[in-house]
C-alpha cells in the first residue's frame, strides 16, 4: 500500500465517524426517524475488510451485506454518502428511495445487498450469493459482515453447515463488539471467542484486533484470497467496540465508564493517525485541515442534499410495492 493510499485511508475512516456523528445530530434534530444504529469504534473492521475486496467497481463488486449498523458498509462498497444520507432523511433520492431508512440501505447497483434488521437473517442470504456468483463462474465472492450476538440465531448454525458443505465462496466477518444490546457476551453466549464455534463446521477460521486497521487488512487479505482462490467459506472474527449505545435511546447503564475508556485508548482513527504522524506521512496539521474539509463536505454536499431532497410522493405509496406490479406467479395470494 503507498503511501497516498494509507492517507486516503485515514480520511476514509475519518469521513465515516463524521458521517454518522452527523447523522446522529440530524437525529436530534427530528429530521431522521425510527431507529438509528451508528458504527463509531469499529470503523477499521468494514473499512479495513472491504479495502482489500473488489468493491466501488459496481456490478463487479463482490457481493457485501450486513445487519442494520449498516450505512458505512453501504459506504464503503460504493453506495454514495448523500444518498445514504437522503436515505435516513426518508427522501426520495435515497439508496431505498426513502422508503427503507436507516437499517435498509441497499444499493444494487454496487452489490450491495442490504442492510437487514433481523438479526441473523444475512447469514443464509450471504450463502445464496455465494452459491450465485458460483453458479455464474464469476470470480466474486460473498462478504457478509455480523454481530456477535447474531451468532445465536438458527440460522448462524444452518448457514455454516451448507456454506461448508457446498463450498461457497462465502467470507462471514464477525463484528465481536461484546455486547448484544445491553447484554455482555458472556451472559448470552457459552464461548466468548466466535471464531472457535464454527470448527464443528469444518471450516477456516480466525480472530484477529479489530482496532487496528492494519493488523484487520492484513487478515482479511489472507482471508479474502482464501474464499477466492479456494471457493471455500471463511470465518473471520474482529474485537472491536462500539462507541455510542445501541441504537439511539440507550443510557449505555449495562457498561463501565472504566471499560469504555480502555477501548477509547485504542481508538482506530487515533492508532492509525498516530502511526502515520509517526511514520511522517502526514502532520498534525494536515489531519486538522482533513477535519476541517470533510465538515465541510459533509455539510454543503452530503446533507445539503439530504435537506433539498423532495418527499416521497404520497401517490406513490405503493410505488415499488410487490403488489403494485404483481408477478404472475404471485397473484392470488398476494392480490387485493
Ligand atoms: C430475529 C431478531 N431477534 C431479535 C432482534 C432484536 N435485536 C436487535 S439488535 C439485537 C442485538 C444484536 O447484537 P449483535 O449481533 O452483537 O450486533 P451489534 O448490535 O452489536 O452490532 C437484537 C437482539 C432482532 N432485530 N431480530
Ligand atoms: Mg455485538
Amino acid at each position: 500500500m503507498n503511501d497516498a493510499d494509507k492517507k486516503r485511508l485515514l480520511r476514509e475512516m475519518m469521513f465515516f465517524r463524521r458521517f454518522e456523528d452527523r447523522t446522529f445530530e440530524a437525529y436530534m434534530e427530528r429530521k431522521v426517524g425510527g431507529f438509528l444504529h451508528l458504527y463509531s469504534g469499529q470503523e477499521a473492521v468494514a473499512t479495513g475488510v472491504l479495502e482489500m475486496a473488489n468493491v466501488g467497481k459496481g456490478q463487479e463488486n463482490d457481493y457485501v451485506i450486513t445487519g442494520y449498523r449498516d450505512h458505512i458498509h453501504a459506504i464503503k462498497t460504493g453506495a454514495q454518502p448523500r444518498e445514504v444520507m437522503a436515505e435516513l432523511y426518508g427522501k426520495e433520492t435515497g439508496s431505498s428511495k426513502g422508503r427503507g431508512g436507516s437499517m435498509h440501505i441497499f444499493d444494487a447497483s454496487q452489490n450491495f445487498m442490504g442492510g437487514y434488521a433481523l438479526v441473523g437473517q444475512p447469514f443464509p442470504l450471504a450463502a445464496g450469493l455465494a452459491m450465485a456468483a458460483k453458479h455464474k463462474g464469476s470470480d466474486q465472492i460473498a462478504i457478509c459482515f455480523l454481530g456477535d450476538g447474531a451468532n445465536n440465531q438458527g440460522t448462524f448454525h444452518e448457514t455454516m453447515n451448507m456454506a461448508s458443505v457446498w463450498e461457497l465462496p462465502v467470507l462471514f466477518v464477525c463484528e465481536n463488539n461484546l455486547y448484544a444490546i445491553g447484554t455482555h457476551i458472556d451472559r448470552s453466549t457459552a464461548v466468548r471467542d466466535q471464531y472457535k464455534r464454527v470448527c464443528s463446521y469444518d471450516m477456516k477460521a480466525s480472530q484477529h484486533d479489530g482496532m487496528d486497521i492494519d493488523t484487520v487488512m492484513e487478515a482479511a487479505k489472507e482471508a479474502v484470497d482464501y474464499v477466492r482462490n479456494e471457493q471455500k467459506p471463511y470465518f473471520i472474527e474482529f474485537m472491536t467496540y462500539r462507541y455510542r449505545g445501541h441504537s439511539m435511546s440507550d443510557a449505555k447503564g449495562y457498561r463501565t465508564k472504566d471499560e469504555e475508556e480502555v477501548w477509547m485508548k485504542r481508538d482506530p482513527i487515533r492508532l492509525y493517525s498516530e502511526r502515520l504522524i509517526e511514520a511522517g506521512l502526514v502532520t498534525d496539521d494536515e489531519i486538522k485541515s482533513m477535519e476541517k474539509e470533510i465538515l465541510d463536505e459533509i455539510e454543503n454536499d452530503v446533507v445539503k442534499f439530504a435537506e433539498e431532497s423532495p418527499e416521497p410522493k404520497v401517490e406513490d405509496l405503493n410505488k415499488y410495492v410487490l403488489d403494485d406490479n404483481p408477478d404472475p406467479r404471485w397473484i392470488g395470494p398476494l392480490q387485493k
